[in-house]
């Protein structure tokens, strides 16, 4: 598991690096229009890894008979890939934030959703459903520091987001919780859901760059062109890298004349 997480956090910092770097100005003049997308996953799903809710009785209560993994991958039947992060990079007109809060919920010992996108200034709001506490921890590197035990059948909080950044969000009592919430500075995202599709409404028409993340699959951008009234489409596919042929060395099997004894070396 600590191993996931690893990747996990460089994956996130690859995502805050292009936060940093990427913004390019886009005109935003002559209208906005729609675009609607799919994310797909090709090849065998992998598998996610098995979580022992044992650490905390509680929560394995919820799971009897069951056997809980971690929502990494979740990838339908056609290969309908969800919770991927999909975001204009770009420079856009001020837009005021929602005044409804994100929501992050805490169920069944996990964060729901996984992957959520937000605003900077909108207000965050942690609820906890768990017949448990839960301690739930930002690891922010942009000023959006939060560090908060919430107890059974506590009070929902509220924490207003106040700088763009991929927040990677733990809890300290369970350590196999993680939520990203992607904060932004415009209202042009979306995360793909279990039909693996999303929607960005009311955008500027133009070229536009559009990033999909994933927290294992990392990020890829494709250009679009956005006219008035239109929809455009566009698709997103991941895939898993082809890893080179085993290079282990060839050991020797020695045989020893007398006896069943088989070594290696
Ligand atoms: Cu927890």
């Amino acid at each position: 598991m600590k191993k996931a997480l690893f990747s996990f956090a460089a994956a996130a910092a690859a995502m805050l690096v292009t936060f940093a770097v990427t913004s390019t100005p886009v005109a935003g003049q002559g209208g906005t229009g729609t675009i609607v997308g799919h994310v797909k996953y090709m090849g065998p799903t992998p598998v996610n890894p098995l979580i022992r809710m044992g650490a905390d009785p509680r929560c394995n209560k919820l799971y009897v008979g069951k056997r809980p993994t971690a929502p990494t991958f979740i990838v339908g039947g056609d290969g309908a890939f969800a919770n991927v992060l999909v975001n204009l990079d770009g420079s856009f007109p001020n837009a005021p934030a929602p005044t409804a809060p994100a929501v992050l919920n805490q169920k069944d010992c996990q964060y729901v959703p996984r992957v959520l996108g937000a605003r900077i200034g909108q207000t965050l709001q942690v609820t906890n459903e768990d017949p448990t506490d839960h301690n739930v921890h930002s690891l922010s590197k942009a000023g959006n520091d939060f560090n908060r035990t919430q107890l059974v059948n506590g009070k929902p909080f509220d924490v207003t987001l106040k700088a763009s950044e991929l927040l990677r969000i733990t809890c300290d009592n369970h350590s196999w919780m993680t939520a990203y919430v992607a904060i932004m500075d415009n209202p042009y995202y979306a995360v793909s859901g279990t039909d693996g599709s999303f929607t960005i409404a009311n955008v500027p028409v133009g070229k536009q760059s559009v990033k999909a993340w994933h927290e294992v699959m990392g990020m890829q951008t494709q250009m679009v062109d956005v006219q008035a009234g239109k929809t455009t489409t566009v698709e997103f596919t991941f895939a898993p890298t082809p890893k080179p042929a085993a290079s282990a060395p060839i050991r020797e099997l020695t045989v020893p004349s007398q006896g069943a004894l088989i070594a290696l070396r």
